[in-house]
């Protein structure tokens, strides 16, 4: 197959809203500095969702979704010399080439060297897509640089994680997004230190990564915060000391949490997290850390035109207000250490794979999601 290009199957967005439609596309040979892998496994995270739904303002259509995977390279672009034939790899919607200048700075895990690419659905070695529908010949975009809703997929060379081939790819895929992203906020990102006290807003596989992390590093108070309360057996499991839904309260649940955690400085805890993408609970968030020295973390993504907003004077009172993408995590180095991790029982993985699919039946996966019935669930090609 090397050179050519490949018919399979792939599950192609056309418009937002509707569901994805499991059919033949071709996808072209790798060209310079790219690299075609072949999708063993795809788990669908909240983001992907989020984009059908026409909630992203850099969703394109029509595209192949898709971000969270790991598959086997199959054939590698002119260049290419970090990966060969037969590796097996995540791809990381967040690229870490090394060299620009955002990846010199040391202070962000965010590179620059694709990112306008990505977020076009283009490749950037001829500004094109490799995907094509078989039945019209029409082009379809790719998505986050990813795109793994498919048998073969093309992706920029430094975004692919080399990993240990003793992991089993369907339950590292989850390393390529929502596992990492919630375990590396919480040591990455708030760097929370043990004894600390924690609220975790939303206990899907975000928010639970970020239990399982909190819990790890010592904090003496979990809070996991959620409106389904069929998510708070797991979110105990995972090492929550309370659990939280706001619909059970008459007052907003910053004042809930504030009241909890009463102490002689009015109360609060020392960080929190968002793993929802709703702009009014991550102000909650922020307002239910303690004065003087709280920081609350945005995780969740939320829809083209939201805003977030709060009095300044949350601010001038000494909380602060983060963010994080992929967890704070440098990709390519960062995926292949975590893997390994993994391997070594240091955090849950295999838990949050809740149910397992065909590739074809990609949509009951939407549905699940939507339901609040799934954590992961994982598509195998
Ligand atoms: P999910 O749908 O599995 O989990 C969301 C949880 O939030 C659910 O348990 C739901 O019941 C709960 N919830 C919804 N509304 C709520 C409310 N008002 N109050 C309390 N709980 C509420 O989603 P996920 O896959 O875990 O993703 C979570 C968020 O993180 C999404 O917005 C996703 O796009 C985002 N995300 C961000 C990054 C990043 O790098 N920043 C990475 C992955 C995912
Ligand atoms: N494209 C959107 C925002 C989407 C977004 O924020 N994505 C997160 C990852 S979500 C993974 O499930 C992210 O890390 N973004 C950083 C980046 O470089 O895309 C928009 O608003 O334009
Ligand atoms: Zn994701």
């Amino acid at each position: 197959t090397q050179g050519k290009p490949i018919e399979c199957l792939g599950a192609i967005a056309w418009e937002a809203k509707k569901p994805l439609d499991v059919t033949t596309i071709v996808v072209d040979p790798p060209k310079k500095g790219e690299v075609r892998i072949k999708i063993v496994a795809t788990a669908l995270c909240h983001t992907d969702s989020y984009t059908l739904d026409g909630f992203d303002p850099e969703g394109l259509f029509p595209a192949i979704l898709g971000h969270e995977a790991a598959g086997i390279v199959e054939s590698v672009g002119e260049g290419v010399t970090s990966v060969q034939p037969g590796d097996h790899v995540i791809p990381c919607y967040q690229a870490f080439c090394g060299d620009c200048g955002m990846c010199r700075s040391n202070k962000t895990n965010l590179c620059g060297r694709v990112r306008a690419w990505t977020g076009k659905g283009i490749m950037a070695a001829d500004d094109q897509p490799r995907f094509t529908h078989k039945d019209s010949g029409k082009k379809i975009f790719h998505f986050m640089g990813t795109s793994t809703f498919a048998e073969y997929t093309v992706v920029h060379e430094v975004s692919v994680a080399k990993i240990n081939k003793e992991a089993k790819l369907d339950k590292v895929c989850l390393l390529g997004c929502g596992v990492s992203t919630g375990i590396g906020a919480v040591l990455n990102t708030a760097k929370v230190e043990k004894g600390s006290t924690a609220a975790v807003f939303g206990l899907g596989t975000i928010g639970l990564a970020a239990v399982d992390a909190l819990r790890d590093v010592g904090a003496s108070r979990i809070i996991g915060v959620d409106t389904d309360p069929s998510k708070f057996e797991r979110a105990k499991e995972w090492g929550a000391t309370d659990v939280v839904n706001p619909k059970d309260h008459d007052k907003p649940i910053q004042q809930v949490i504030m009241e909890m955690t009463n102490d002689d400085g009015g109360g609060g805890v020392d960080y929190s997290f968002e793993c929802i993408g709703n702009v009014g609970v991550m102000r909650a968030a922020l307002e239910c850390t303690h004065k003087g020295w709280g920081q609350s973390v945005v995780i969740g993504v939320a829809a083209a035109g939201q805003e977030i907003s709060t009095r300044p004077f949350q601010l001038v009172t000494g909380r602060s207000w983060r963010g994080t993408a992929f967890g704070g995590f440098r990709s390519r180095i960062d995926v292949p250490k975590l893997v390994d991790r993994y391997l070594a029982g240091e955090f849950r993985v295999d838990e949050y794979v809740t149910h397992t699919l065909k590739l074809k039946d990609i949509n009951e996966a939407f549905d699940l999601l939507h339901a609040g019935k799934c954590l992961r669930a994982v598509m195998y090609t």
